[in-house]
């Protein structure tokens, strides 16, 4: 797991200048022909996955499924600054939109194997929360997702979607498989920690199949943490 100091130091981080790049033609002609250049200036900082980044743009005369399309995917730390430094903030998205990050080779949705048994840790955000809270969660959860922030239970660990509505918006970690209740529960308490939600405010996770086959407008919790 990359520690977050990292991930975060890295989107800030000046190329490293080599000292002889600017020395004039005369300070050349006394130096010696090979220079050690750390690799740390030129590499990328591999991630330990690809991750994939869709849009959701809710077009009523579609399906759900063709309003959702792959925006592009990365696999380093410093591919993930460029993409997310390009696009916009999920505040400023409209209504109906969302953005979601998932492995590559998983599809942000119900169907998919890797999550038809699954659920996810659901954040219900009110109002006040999109312009306070919303894009610094969103981002804390990008983050967890690839700095594999879950110890063991990352693997566990499909992709993660922020829902912006009107009537509060969602961000929810989604996980493969509903009945893993050691990995559910440490992935919801590492998250809310990361998170920093208050021990006395407590977060759900329900299965998908609950949330694909709800009546009402809630799904009941299979976990709380
Ligand atoms: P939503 O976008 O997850 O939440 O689901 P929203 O808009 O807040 O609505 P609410 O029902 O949670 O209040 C909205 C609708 O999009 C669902 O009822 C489905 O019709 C469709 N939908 C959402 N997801 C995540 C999927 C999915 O994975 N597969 C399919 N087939 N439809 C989905």
């Amino acid at each position: 797991m990359r520690p977050v100091s990292d991930l975060r130091k890295m989107a800030t981080a000046e190329p490293e200048i080599n000292s002889n790049s600017c020395k004039s033609e005369e300070d050349n002609s006394e130096q010696t022909d090979l220079e050690i250049v750390s690799p740390e200036s030129y590499i990328k900082h591999p991630l330990q996955n690809r991750w994939c980044l869709w849009f959701f743009k809710n077009d009523k005369s579609k399906t759900w499924q063709a309003n959702l399309r792959l925006i592009s995917k990365f696999d380093t730390v410093e591919d993930f600054w460029a993409l997310y430094n390009h696009i916009q903030l999920s505040s400023n998205l409209m209504s109906g939109c969302d953005y979601s990050l998932f492995k590559d080779g998983i599809e942000p949705m119900w169907e998919d194997e890797r999550n038809k048994r699954g659920g996810r840790w659901l954040l219900t955000l009110n109002k006040q929360h999109r312009k306070y809270d919303l894009d610094r969660f969103w981002l804390e959860t990008l983050l967890c997702l690839i700095g594999e922030a879950f110890d063991d239970y990352s693997d566990g660990v499909c992709g993660a979607v922020v829902n912006i509505r009107a009537k509060g918006d969602k961000i929810a970690v989604w996980t493969t498989d509903y009945e893993n209740r050691d990995g559910i529960t440490h992935i919801g308490r590492v998250y809310k920690e990361r998170l920093g939600i208050p021990m006395n405010i407590t977060i759900g996770y329900q299965s998908h199949a609950d949330t694909a086959t709800k009546s009402g407008s809630t799904t009941k919790n299979r976990f709380v943490v």
